[in-house]
């Protein structure tokens, strides 16, 4: 078959009046390997090369063993993708016809019957060509002919003629280098917990759009309140290529599930010269209407559908009425002390809850898969998130996960894709980043859920503190200015006058930009966020972790769950210190660095299970021990200027691949210990005990998120002893404590003396309780004293019934006979998750509720086994 011959169909996607889009997406592109014409085939669009070869079973299984090695041939080779396809009279009549490419995965040549259109240089850009002249009636083709990403990359570097550093990552990333000077996902060269898959494709549609007049194509949105009116600010953007805008504008707010219409606007005679439009429009929607858009936790999640159309196209979304700000004041009179670093929304302070997200695919075609987002967007949601961020190493996600954080109330951290790295400030360079911030502040703008934007990951501390050991701080500090102030700043600000723009993340915020905007310290605690990672201590000691602003990345690796292991492993690898386990660090030392710090608390094996098992332990401790103490710190300033955290997004949420990594659910979905803990450890109200710094006193706390609905609450400190063979305390405090709202406070404070009565502290255990009236308000917490290295205790724990309460849900009743720590209910093969998991029994029975995946019988349902925290391993 000539491959140049098929006439793939075109699907008419949408039309409206005077607009029409020929898709040309299709499964059937001709994609064919460019050097050496060894693999002619058919691939699909939106698609990339890797997943068609491993869709068509010509690779297998690109994330097994070493196939991130293997593969990396298909990163190194030129290909192109090309179709053929037809258009009429009606058609071609059009006044404007234009190629739109809305992402090409990344450096291309574009053509349209053999005549160059456009050149691709930007994966986050939409391309738009005018091919009206070009198109024909009957058949027409379109080739995009690919670079290698590799070698291009390592071309644009040798052409720039001076070193931009990184030029490689660590040998433990096997990655590929140079990947700086692609405006590209950055960790598809690799990263350190993640492989390099140097990806090409059309990851996104490819259309032939139609029109009469010029399209909207985004629509900013900003609210604000005026006395007893919501002022609804739009910003219609509109494509107006090779046309004037000479149009009406419409706009219509109704009511999701209603329909009724809750206000409408025109807009008359707008008349405009050829190019790009803007238009902006107002109005005022009465408080009464509408009910506010909240985060997770301190009210619903209300959306509003808007409606905005011209005689030739339209859009719709969902749009929310909120405010929210950054505040940067002073702590204290003294200035020295520095400044708050806090969001609040619609007036109220709001302490971030979460974690940072990273792609959810290592391939940018299957980075919109719904079955990985929202699964991973929801348990954020049900472990009391209010914000994610989105780390600038990853790409701008899609449209969905904005859609889904709106819906769920997570409030979005937005980087801009740049990341651990300095940047070339070419002029060609910055023409591409201009025009990708353009597009991607427009595009998503209008989310309720996006907070802040932030220039870059980490490359404000990489050039002030400088990790790439260069002599040229002056000359790069420069280019950083040029980037991040010079070109990004304007346009940012420009678009969304809502939101606040900080250079880079983390930085002092307010401070950065009176230095200059390379700070001195830029994690100096004092000011705006900081990234914190301590490798070298004992993470489960609070004293370890600094009195931040704002914690926006913090954060510990474990392995994952065994069965997601497995899915990659070869035969006879599932062993602790196999080649392939040491392939998947990438992180340098990274296996000894979480084997030592499990043994500052925690025996040590050499099976690859109980390395699992206690890695996860460890993460998920020291992850409570630190986000606890954040949290504690919401309301306390200390004298030396530090507290008033108002931020803890650990590291990371979610995996690229099965490897050990800081995330909290595995690449395979499944919930690690970090997970159920963080939903502990995040809930709205919490009672942490916490050991004072010089160990003798015990103190026990409460915080608050939000409204507490309570006025007063019963706190209990529970004092057990190891030995006392029975499940009692030996000594209980009681205190009736009038909850503040939305704030944290010191309950009680006892000398541990007291509380173990004269004998030794290791000796004990804490516990403690919150509860109105006898009903638990915030779970219950626990504070170990001891290191659990040799002297663990004696217990057995069993699955004593199984009850299945309807197909997806069941309900397990555990018992113990002594106490028993870190009880985890493995899933052998099911998929869902525990009420609770890697709890301890200090009691002798306990009921756990078990949400299936899939529907259940009771034979499958006794998969389920238990393990506990045990002497020898
Ligand atoms: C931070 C991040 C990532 C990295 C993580 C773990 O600094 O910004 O670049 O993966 O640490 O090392």
């Amino acid at each position: 078959m000539n491959l140049y011959n098929v006439l793939a169909s075109v699907t008419l996607l949408k039309i409206v009046c005077c607009h029409v889009v020929l898709d040309l997406s299709s499964s059937n592109w001709n994609v064919y390997e460019n050097t050496n014409r060894t693999i002619v085939t058919h691939g699909a669009v939106p698609g990339g090369v890797y997943s068609m070869l491993e869709d068509k079973a010509m690779i297998s299984d690109i994330l097994y063993g070493n196939n991130d090695l293997n593969y990396r041939w298909v990163g190194s080779y030129a290909w192109t993708y090309y179709r053929d396809f037809e258009l009429n009279a009606t058609h071609l009549a059009y006044p404007s016809l234009n190629l739109i490419l809305h992402g090409i995965d990344t450096l291309a040549e574009v053509f349209v019957n053999s005549q160059h259109v456009l050149s691709c240089d930007n994966m986050f850009v939409r391309h738009t060509a005018d091919v009206k002249k070009i198109l024909v009636e009957g058949e027409n083709n379109i080739t995009i002919i690919f670079e290698s990403p590799i070698s291009g990359a390592e071309q644009i570097a040798s052409r720039l003629g001076y070193t931009v550093p990184p030029v490689c990552h660590p040998p433990s990333y096997n990655g590929e280098c140079n990947v700086n000077m692609l405006r590209k996902m950055q960790a598809s060269f690799s990263w350190d917990w993640g492989p390099a898959f140097p990806s090409t494709g059309v990851w996104k549609p490819v259309e032939i759009a139609m029109s009469e007049g010029p399209v909207i194509r985004s629509v900013g949105v900003s609210t604000a309140v005026e006395g007893v009116y919501w002022r609804l600010n739009m910003s219609v953007w509109f494509d107006t290529t090779n046309m004037k805008l000479k149009d009406t504008l419409f706009v219509e707010l109704s009511h999701p599930k209603s329909g009724v219409v809750l206000v409408t606007a025109k807009k008359f005679n707008l008349n405009s010269k050829i190019g790009e439009e803007e238009v902006n429009l107002s109005v005022l929607v009465a408080k009464t209407k509408v009910d506010v858009w909240w985060p997770n936790g301190f009210g619903e999640q209300n959306l509003y559908n808007l409606r905005v159309y011209s005689t030739h196209s339209e859009k719709k979304m969902q749009i929310g009425f909120r405010t929210i700000e950054l505040v940067q004041e002073n702590v204290s009179k003294d200035e020295k002390q520095g400044k708050t670093f806090y969001f609040t929304v619609n007036g109220v302070k709001m302490f971030a809850k979460g974690s940072n997200w990273i792609p959810s695919h290592v391939l940018p075609e299957r980075l919109s898969d719904s079955a990985r987002i929202v699964p991973l967007l929801e348990a954020a949601a049900e472990s009391h998130f209010n914000m994610l961020r989105v780390w600038g190493g990853g790409v701008y996600e899609s449209d969905l996960f904005y859609e889904t954080c709106d819906r769920l109330g997570i409030l979005v951290w937005q980087d801009l894709m740049f990341a651990c790295s300095l940047y070339p400030v070419s002029t060609q360079f910055l023409k591409s980043v201009e025009e990708e911030v353009k597009q991607q502040v427009q595009r998503l703008q209008h989310h309720p859920s996006i907070a802040i934007w932030a220039g870059n990951n980490e490359n404000e501390a990489a050039l002030a503190q400088n990790w790439y050991t260069s002599d040229n701080f002056t000359g790069y500090k420069s280019d950083y200015i040029k980037l991040y102030v010079d070109t990004i700043k304007p346009i940012v600000t420009n678009l969304d006058k809502t939101r606040k723009y900080l250079t880079s993340s983390p930085s002092n915020g307010v401070e950065t930009v009176e230095e200059g905007y390379v700070s001195k310290n830029p994690g100096n605690t004092l000011y705006g966020d900081v990234h914190y990672y301590n490798y070298l201590s004992n993470g489960w000691d609070h004293r370890i972790y600094p009195n931040p602003r704002f914690a926006s990345e913090y954060g510990v690796q474990s392995l994952p769950t065994a069965r997601c292991l497995r899915s990659a492993l070869p035969l006879g690898e599932m062993k602790w210190g196999s080649t392939f386990i040491e392939h998947r660090q990438h992180s340098p030392g990274g296996n000894t660095i979480l084997t030592s710090r499990i043994s500052d608390n925690l025996p040590i094996s050499n099976d690859i299970n109980d390395i699992i098992y206690l890695s996860q332990i460890n993460q998920a401790m020291s992850m409570k021990v630190e986000s606890e103490k954040y949290r504690r710190l919401k309301s306390v300033l200390l004298d030396s200027g530090e507290g008033y955290t108002m931020g803890a997004l650990y590291w990371q949420l979610n995996d690229i691949w099965q490897a050990p990594s800081w995330a909290s659910i595995d690449y395979c979905g499944h919930w690690k210990m970090l997970q159920y803990f963080a939903k502990d450890f995040f809930a709205p109200i919490i009672v942490p005990p916490e050991l004072s710094p010089d160990r003798n006193k015990i103190s026990v706390y409460v915080v608050i998120d939000g409204k507490s609905q309570y006025s007063q609450g019963n706190v209990t400190l529970n004092v057990h002893s190891w030995s006392a063979g029975n499940w009692s305390p030996v000594k209980q405090f009681t205190s009736v404590k009038t909850l503040v709202d939305n704030e944290s406070f010191e309950v009680f404070q006892i000398p541990l003396s007291d509380a173990v009565k004269g004998g030794k502290k290791e000796d004990y255990f804490f516990t403690t309780s919150l509860d109105v009236n006898g009903n638990a308000i915030a779970p219950d917490n626990f504070l170990l004293m001891s290191s659990f290295k040799d002297k663990i205790p004696e217990s057995s724990v069993k699955i004593s019934d199984y009850i299945l309460v309807d197909s997806q849900t069941a309900e397990l009743s555990l018992s113990a006979e002594k106490y028993a720590l870190f009880v985890w209910l493995d899933l052998n093969g099911l998929d869902g998750t525990f009420s609770k998991n890697g709890f301890h029994m200090f009691q002798p029975s306990t009921k756990i509720i078990f949400k299936s995946k899939y529907p259940l019988d009771k034979s499958s349902l006794r998969k389920i086994t238990v393990t506990w925290l045990k002497k020898s391993y």
